[in-house]
């Protein structure tokens, strides 16, 4: 075999034309277009339609059964927080504070983490959600919100663990904290989503089952008057609450959600009949001497004062952690008769899955981050009507979008280039060695550059940390990088391969500039042109064999890519590790996929 692995300040001509901000590739951009995507048999683990509203009864999923009591109709005493005997499933009770109208978030996210615990049958999972991200970026402030409207949220947002944003906003009257203020930087991947929930009917025998027999703690509203224990002067002891008035007397103080989780119906020194309820005043008032500090108990009956009874009721289904495509993760796209069917392995050797995409589609996920939120979103570009069909990341990959850019022929890339943190769309079109670029920010650039027979990559080579575009040409085995610090009209060529070599981009000199590679099928070999100066050369793989640059060892932010080869024959990934300073005896080796599947690699969120 031979390289040429002298660079070549080459005169090779190219055609180059750089048009700034026109030439539109398409008409029109739509918003959030509709899609024909198949999302049927996509194994979401939730049993509601977490739509389904309007107070009327949900089927009882099998799912809910397998965790059901043991039967028989329910006690006449019974509580999730353990206060008759058995696992208490609570999380610890929080503090909205003095001032902030919080509640409908505490009450939430307080049957969001009991919920998870439960569905686990496991009370020390140590899950502890952030109210105040929930809070600061939802369409909720301290002033209220709507119980629909958070779970909705929680469905489709998600929030992530308390430590990630902690709570700072008790003693705002009004207002919030706003959104990004108190994110962490990886906010996305530490999200839980809820599955759905649902409406339930407010009588108490509903509540009683849904809590005894399909064990689902129940967040209610309540009017709070001045004579709730808590604005009471002997509220330490006083912690029933069975009112009598009408709406004028005592005055209304104010609607409020708070959390049933049992009930005794054995009158503790009364012959009404309670329910045990989960506030988010703090520990310090409430069943303090039974060792249940913030919990109260308000009457069932409404005989005893219309407001004894809730007006609203609903339950979580479930709870689970988001999805994500980080850097280690091996993914697998195949062609089913439903269309893509994505596999992402997580390191652990567990997995998820979606539909997304159908045949004849472009899959790409290395570096695409539609959304902005950090994690890469799975996306289907379509030649058939030159459409990028987007399932975001942020909803835990559940929602999506569409825009129209390119049309049969082309070839879809990635990369950020007005450097805003949302991938950028592109588009090379090799009839006329074009590049078309819609910004994420705004406007679309046409360059030209390269022709028919090239391949086109994107990377930063210059080091200005914007995207170059670059243009390998098999036929004379040369690299044309036009560089952005250039703006797009000068060029470097390096001569790096021969045809038939396949040619990727990644990082193995940690300079920040991209190194450019090839690998050889005929011989497996793979050719390493560095930055810094110098070339290495590692033997990996064989003939019919697929080649990868990831970031997937330890070494992740290190900066030196792993080389990955993907043998369709057996499904099997032969990984390469930098860390092992690419030793061949001790290769991370995988199997995951099959013959026909399409293997892909992720960028993470720390170099997209
Ligand atoms: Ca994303
Ligand atoms: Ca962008
Ligand atoms: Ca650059
Ligand atoms: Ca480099």
């Amino acid at each position: 075999m031979s390289l040429k692995m002298a660079r070549i300040a080459s005169l090779l001509f190219l055609a180059l034309l750089v048009h700034s901000s026109t030439g539109y590739l398409v008409t029109s951009v739509a918003q959030n277009g509709s899609i024909s995507h198949r999302t049927a048999g996509t194994p979401v683990s939730g049993f509601w339609n977490g739509t389904a509203k309007g107070g009327s009864l949900v089927a009882v999923p099998a799912e809910a059964m397998a965790k059901a009591s043991p039967g028989g109709d329910p006690p006449p005493s019974y509580s999730l927080n353990g206060y008759f005997g058995g696992t208490n499933y609570m999380t610890s009770v929080k503090d909205q504070g003095a001032n902030c109208g919080s509640c409908w978030d505490f009450a939430a996210i307080g049957a969001m983490e009991a919920q998870y615990q439960i569905n686990r049958g496991n009370p020390s999972t140590g899950i502890d959600l952030s109210e105040q991200d929930a809070l600061s970026c939802s369409g909720g402030d301290c002033g209220g919100w709507w119980l629909d409207l958070i779970l909705d949220y929680l469905k489709n947002s998600g929030v992530p663990d308390d430590a990630c944003s902690s709570y700072v906003d008790g003693n705002l009257a009004s207002g919030k904290t706003p959104c990004p203020t108190y994110h962490c930087s990886n906010y996305a991947a530490r999200k839980y989503y809820i599955t759905g929930w649902s409406w339930i009917s407010t009588d108490a025998a509903t509540i009683k089952n849904y809590i005894y027999t399909y064990r689902h703690p129940v967040i209610v509203w309540m009017p709070i008057f001045n004579d709730f224990p808590w604005y009471d002067a002997n509220y330490w002891q006083n912690y029933f609450y069975s009112h009598v008035a009408t709406w004028q007397e005592p005055p209304y103080r104010g609607g409020h959600f708070v959390v049933i989780v049992g009930w005794d119906d054995q009158g503790a020194g009364t012959d009404d009949d309670y329910w045990i309820v989960r506030n988010s005043w703090g520990t310090s008032g409430g069943d303090v001497n039974d060792g249940y500090g913030g919990y109260f108990y308000m009457t069932q009956n409404s005989a005893n004062g219309f407001f004894g009874m809730q007006t609203q009721a609903a339950v979580i289904a479930d709870v689970v952690p988001a999805s994500t495509i980080l850097n280690k993760d091996l993914i697998i796209a195949r062609l089913t008769s439903w269309g893509y069917l994505w596999f992402i392995h997580y390191p652990s050797g567990t997995f998820w899955t979606r539909y997304w995409g159908v045949s004849g589609d472009t899959p790409i996920v290395s570096g695409a981050d539609m959304d902005g939120d950090g994690l890469e979103d799975i996306v289907a570009w379509r030649p058939s009507d030159g459409r990028w069909y987007i399932l975001q990341s942020k909803g835990n990959y559940m929602q999506s979008f569409s825009r129209q850019w390119g049309a049969a022929g082309d070839v879809p890339l990635v990369a950020d280039f007005d450097r805003d943190g949302i991938s950028d769309l592109v588009i090379w079109r090799p009839s006329v060695g074009a590049w078309f670029i819609l910004r994420s920010s705004g406007g679309s650039a046409t360059i030209y550059w390269g022709m028919q027979g090239d391949t086109p990559l994107i990377g930063d080579r210059d080091g200005d940390g914007i995207p170059d575009l670059i243009i390998w040409r098999p036929s004379v085995g040369v690299w044309f990088v036009l560089k952005s610090s250039s703006g797009y009209t000068s060029w470097d060529t390096y001569q790096w391969g021969i045809a038939g070599d396949v040619p990727l981009l990644d990082h193995f000199d940690g300079d920040g500039k991209v190194d450019l590679v090839i690998w050889r099928p005929s011989v497996g070999a793979w050719f390493i042109l560095k930055s810094l100066g110098g070339f290495s050369v590692h033997q990996w793989g064989t003939s019919g064999d697929v080649p990868l640059l990831a970031h997937v060892d330890p070494s992740v932010y290190g900066g030196f890519a792993d080389l990955i080869i993907w043998r369709p024959s057996s499904g099997t990934w032969f990984v390469l590790r930098s860390y092992t300073g690419y030793d061949p005896s001790s290769p991370m080796v995988v199997s995951w996929g099959t013959s026909g599947d399409v293997p892909l690699t992720a960028k993470g969120y720390w170099s997209i």
